[in-house]
């Protein structure tokens, strides 16, 4: 039996959060690998809308075993405000959730660091969502960071002064003074509060269900253009957001990957700095992010819009080897009497390409597009595939083409059942 995994093949909120929903009826269990509460993953359904940051989104579904692998970074304060909604709701969180004793924890300081070294940073900053995702995994890399099975140990308090004293001395360098007195309690009661879960050894857990023939399913945070590697360098999150991510993020052998969900906007949004080719920054961008509601799930930032682009969209299916595509909220592009679609990137010797070049930047890149007549109908009260207006078959059958990647799933209104399978 094979773990799927589903990918944001954009910069983020594609997504993703709906169609682990939709699918996660077929499978066991659903696993978190990288990222931490700067993801935001929406959920709607039975008129009500659910934002998760750590927890996976097979949550809402009792028969699934939900885990937040080892690649994880973990903020025990948010992850306890998430679980308390989830109670709110009637969701019994605690049964359902496991969490590994590998994944990485965020303190308090993780996220001041944050803060000063945006602020030093000034018009170059990273347009982090200041969570302390990337002050984290420096100390994961740097091989001093605190992980959530060190709760369990009688000097947790200790190895958390050492860390901080650490912090203390960055945050210095950086001109300002560290005062987390507040947040520290909440920290540790959180601490509290998490030692009462299901703390394991997921790489066992996983393996073993891999054996015992499960579906499991990966769920990816963030996207493909936020990759540590092949990101757009140095505006991107700190993980490994592609399939590799899921192998390292969980502890599955490459050969047990089975389906890639890969899953893209019909247009583009990104949030935070850093090069965006096809953003509208015209009343059209207005317009796609006010019928798109484009704001941050996380942060409530105004996300930047554009048209949907080929190039970096091939990027992403060539490095996550992506079997099948979910295009979603392509009801947002109902009142447009032509859709955009970037085919290529002109360099600025001229040239024509279709890749994506090492700094999208400085390469100062011109879009080319094909423009493609609009379908004028609303798409949200379509409930079968063959109703499907002429020209949106179009669109779909034209980006297939040069995807060459089937479009199984399209998504036509944020709730559950706004969705239409493709054969
Ligand atoms: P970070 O906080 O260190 O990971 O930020 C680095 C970059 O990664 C971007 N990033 C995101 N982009 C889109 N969506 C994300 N999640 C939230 C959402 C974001 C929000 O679902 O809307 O609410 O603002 C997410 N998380 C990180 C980030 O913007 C930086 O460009
Ligand atoms: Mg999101």
């Amino acid at each position: 039996m094979a773990v799927d995994i589903l990918i944001g093949l954009q910069w983020g909120d594609e997504g993703k959060g709906k169609i682990v929903d939709v699918l996660a009826p077929t499978y066991d269990i659903v696993a978190r690998f990288q990222g931490g509460p700067n993801a935001g993953h929406t959920l709607e359904f039975e008129g009500t809308k659910h934002v998760l940051h750590q927890i996976p989104s097979g949550i809402f579904h009792p028969h699934i075993q939900n885990i937040i692998g080892n690649g994880v970074v973990l903020d025990p304060i948010v992850f306890r405000t998430e679980m308390q909604k989830l109670t709110d709701r009637g969701v019994d969180a605690a049964k359902n959730l496991f969490i590994s004793k590998k994944a990485s924890l965020i303190l308090p300081s993780h996220r001041v660091l944050d803060r000063v070294s945006e602020e030093a940073l000034g018009s170059g900053k990273i347009g982090s969502t200041l969570k302390g995702i990337g002050p984290t995994y420096q100390d994961k890399i740097g091989r001093v960071g605190l992980r959530v099975g060190d709760i369990l140990s009688d000097d947790f308090r200790e190895c958390y002064n050492k860390l901080l004293d650490r912090h203390r001395s960055i945050v210095k360098f950086y001109g300002q003074d560290l005062d987390i007195a507040e947040q520290e309690q909440a920290f540790f009661e959180a601490v509290d509060y998490l030692r009462t879960l299901q703390l394991v050894d997921t790489e066992y857990m996983i393996n073993n269900a891999i054996q015992n023939g499960k579906r499991i399913l990966a769920e990816g945070a963030q996207g493909a253009l936020l990759d540590v590697d092949f990101g757009t360098y140095p505006f991107v999150t700190s993980s490994t957001t592609l399939v590799a991510g899921a192998c390292t993020g969980l502890g599955v052998a490459p050969r047990h990957i089975g389906e890639v969900y890969g899953i893209f906007k019909a247009y583009c949004t990104r949030v935070g700095s850093g090069p965006f080719p096809t953003e509208l920054l015209d009343e059209v961008g207005e317009n796609i992010r006010q019928a798109g509601r484009e704001f941050g799930s996380t942060t409530g930032r105004p996300r930047r819009c554009g048209w949907v682009d080929l190039p970096s969209l091939k990027y992403s299916i060539m490095l996550n080897g992506v079997t099948q595509l979910n295009m979603m909220k392509a009801d947002v592009l109902t009142e447009f009497d032509t859709i955009k679609v970037c085919t290529h990137y002109k360099l600025a010797s001229g040239e024509l390409t279709d890749q994506v070049p090492h700094n999208l930047e400085t390469e100062k890149l011109e879009p080319v597009y094909v423009e493609l007549p609009g379908w004028k109908v609303d798409l949200n009260k379509i409930h079968l595939v063959e109703e499907l207006p002429e020209p949106f078959k179009n669109y779909l059958t034209f980006l297939e083409e040069h995807l060459q990647v089937p479009i199984t799933i399209v998504s036509v209104g944020p709730d559950r059942k706004s969705t239409l399978k493709r054969e």
